[in-house]
């Protein structure tokens, strides 16, 4: 039951949905549900945070009290305070966490921290209730924590509802309309705020007819999402065609110079805002891939930013404007263009143009979410710029949710990298302009496709609010919200099946892929599946040279590309030369004959095939732990699990079978073991 004075505002409920609850089931709410517990501060956030105090009590036998005001002295006739201290100052997320007199005191000056240091709380879980300590403060290194969605409102002919989507239909769009399905979309932004995330975007950023209107005559429906995702502290965001004016607003240039595109801009965003106060502003690709930007008309990327820059500042609003911009039609016989070099070459020299509230976009390396890839060396040479840094929660490129691959260490190896060497900033520090990833999620029951792939959600938002958190920490701790091993009948061996099978399944996935991050062997278009010369006479940029002699891309100053001198000290120098260059960047930096001989000790045809047989056993060994763990996890789950381990694996036996006997026959070269290769 819970108690009430004064009668406060109504209990926001928590929600009815028939989603699978992912990293927020009931059980983790035990241990705070039975305690006394006192919520104070007025606000919509507050609200919730006394809905979801008020549920947990229900459950499980505690009270909440809800008060107006900050009482962080009350008497001792609580267990756990909440305590918005000051009037609501919304952008403030942080909040302190102290154990005093046996009691658990949250204190926040916001109410976003409020509700942050909530789910803190409920992470913690029997520790939050433990000795005594002074306040401890909590605060996002990182201001943004976004997640774009690639959803289409109508469904592509080719890309479908959700472009690079491996978790059913979209959350906010199907068939050419929104769904409506706002109680979703609300349980969405619950688990998101939970994790760490502020701030969504809701469409595709490849903007097709349909969805170009949402910034028009469609927005009603994107403020019907706002509304259900604001109870969470969440912000939203839209991607806009550069070519609105023209395609929405019939004139005949969107040319970011001409008083007429600026009007128009300024216009259409005062109308956003009508609709959604607290808006959180564009996202753009911009003469990427086919899409219209500031090219066509002679302007530069800043010019083209600081357009919509200029539009949302009055209102707070940032622009995200990406910096995926590459020659998506090179002739594969020109071995002068480097798509690698294409993200700095446009970029760098437009350090210090943009506006402050312009945020350039990243990918986090150079090409294209790669299972691995040097940093780009954009991050750390544009000091003068809010940079964000994209990461790839959807697995285009490592599995598309039919496979384990737990992709927290690879970002928190990017996010902790030093661009400038030992002693500089680290990604993690650079990212001014936040942490974004393509999201996972869709209206799937598991809302991942893969049950185990929520583990790759939730770190974006972790991560984001802690770069350098350690990621098997973050696993562990996904794991205990997720399966509260404790009320199982065998949590050790729950804990350890779980980690067994997530923990190194990323370097497993790499293992039977495109070695030594050559890149690119996945079959054209939909990008699944080997086929090593899928891509290696296409217009697309993407080769890896692979003839009698050897393999890689040369990418050093002086023999190829000149790509390796974008970097800084001491990285240019040390993938320069294939001596220095670590082994799994190898074939990204170089072209090496199949007797070179990496750090490891090994020939690199040696360690291609090796690796390929290994990645196989390990998926093997995989399937029999998740299988061992039957009666463990609910059936529906494990059953899921069990059903995308078969899949994982004839995929790996493929990838595994496609790539030994390619460089069995290219090489010449036969395996030192003596094993079938075909
Ligand atoms: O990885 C590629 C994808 C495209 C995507 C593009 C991008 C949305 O294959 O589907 O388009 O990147 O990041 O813009």
């Amino acid at each position: 039951g819970s108690g009430s004075e004064p009668p406060g505002p109504p209990v926001v409920s928590v929600l009815r949905t028939e989603a699978d609850h992912a990293w927020l089931p009931p059980e983790a709410f035990r241990v705070l549900g039975s305690r006394r517990v006192l919520v104070s501060g007025t606000g919509p956030l507050v609200d919730t945070v006394h809905g979801e105090v008020a549920a947990a009590c229900e459950r499980f036998g505690g009270t909440v009290t809800r008060a107006r005001e900050g009482t962080a002295s009350a008497g001792s006739a609580y267990d756990l305070l909440l305590c918005l201290e000051e009037a609501a100052e919304r952008g403030d997320e942080g909040f302190t966490l102290a154990r005093e007199r046996g009691r658990t005191v949250v204190t926040a000056t916001g109410q976003r921290g409020l509700l942050h240091g909530l789910f803190h709380v409920v992470r913690l879980g029997a520790a939050a209730f433990d000795g005594e300590h002074a306040p401890e403060a909590h605060r996002p290194a990182l201001a943004t924590r976004m997640l774009d969605h690639w959803d289409n409102v109508a469904v592509h002919p080719v890309m479908g509802q959700v472009e690079r989507g491996y978790a059913g239909g979209s959350l906010f769009w199907r068939d050419g309309r929104a769904r409506g399905d706002l109680e979703r979309v609300r349980a969405y932004g619950r688990l998101l705020a939970a994790c760490g995330i502020n701030a969504v975007s809701v469409n595709n950023v490849n903007v097709h007819e349909a969805e170009a209107h949402l910034l028009t005559d469609r927005i009603g429906d994107v403020a019907d999402i706002a509304d259900a995702l604001r109870p969470y502290g969440i912000r939203t965001h839209l991607s806009v065609t550069f070519a609105a004016p023209v395609v929405l607003g019939g004139l005949t240039t969107a040319d970011p110079l001409q008083e007429e595109v600026r009007a128009w801009w300024a216009g259409a965003t005062e109308r956003v805002y009508a609709a959604i106060p607290d808006f959180g502003g564009y996202v753009v690709k911009a003469d990427s891939e086919g899409q219209p930007g500031p090219f066509a008309y002679g302007r530069s990327h800043a010019d083209g930013a600081n357009l919509l820059a200029d539009a949302l500042a009055p209102y707070g609003g940032t622009v995200h404007w990406r910096a995926f911009v590459y020659d998506h039609r090179q002739d594969w016989r020109d071995r002068t263009t480097d798509r690698a070099r294409a993200a700095y070459d446009h970029f760098v020299p437009l350090d210090g143009a943009f506006r402050d509230n312009a945020v350039l976009q990243v990918k986090h390396g150079p090409v294209d979410f790669q299972t691995r890839e040097p940093v780009s060396p954009v991050i750390g040479a544009m000091p003068r710029t809010r940079l964000a840094v994209e990461i790839q929660a959807t697995q285009e490129y490592t599995g598309q949710q039919r496979h384990v691959c737990a992709l927290a260490p690879m970002w928190s190896q990017v996010l902790r990298f030093r661009p400038g060497g030992a002693a500089a900033a680290r990604v993690g520090e650079l990212a001014r302009g936040g942490l974004v990833a393509v999201s996972n999620a869709g209206d799937d029951p598991y809302w991942t496709g893969h049950p185990l792939a929520q583990a790759n959600l939730y770190a974006v938002g972790r991560l984001g609010w802690q770069p350098d958190a350690d990621p098997l920490a973050l696993l562990d701790e996904w794991i205990e919200l997720t399966f509260t091993p404790e009320a199982g009948p065998d949590p050790e061996r729950l804990r350890a099946g779980l980690r067994a099978v997530l923990r190194d399944s990323w370097r497993t996935y790499e293992k039977y892929t495109a070695p030594l991050g050559v890149g690119f062997m996945v079959q054209p278009g939909h990008h699944y599946g080997p086929s090593v010369d899928g891509y290696e006479y296409s217009p697309w940029g993407t080769y890896h040279f692979a003839d009698r002699n050897g393999i890689g891309v040369d990418r050093s100053r002086a023999t190829g590309t000149g790509y390796a001198g974008q970097y800084a000290a001491p990285w240019a120098e040390v993938y320069e030369s294939a001596g220095t260059c670590p082994d799994e960047l190898l074939l990204f930096f170089h072209h090496v004959p199949y007797g070179h001989v990496l750090h490891s000790g090994t020939t690199v045809i040696q360690h291609i095939y090796d690796t390929r047989f290994e990645g196989v056993a390990e998926v093997a060994a995989a399937r029999e732990t998740w299988a061992s763990l039957a009666g463990l996890v609910d059936d529906a789950r494990h059953a899921r699990v069990a059903e995308r381990y078969e899949e994982q694996l004839r995929c790996a036996r493929e990838w595994r079978d496609q790539v030994n006997s390619y460089f069995l026959r290219k090489s010449g070269v036969p395996d030192a073991h003596g094993r079938r290769i075909h």
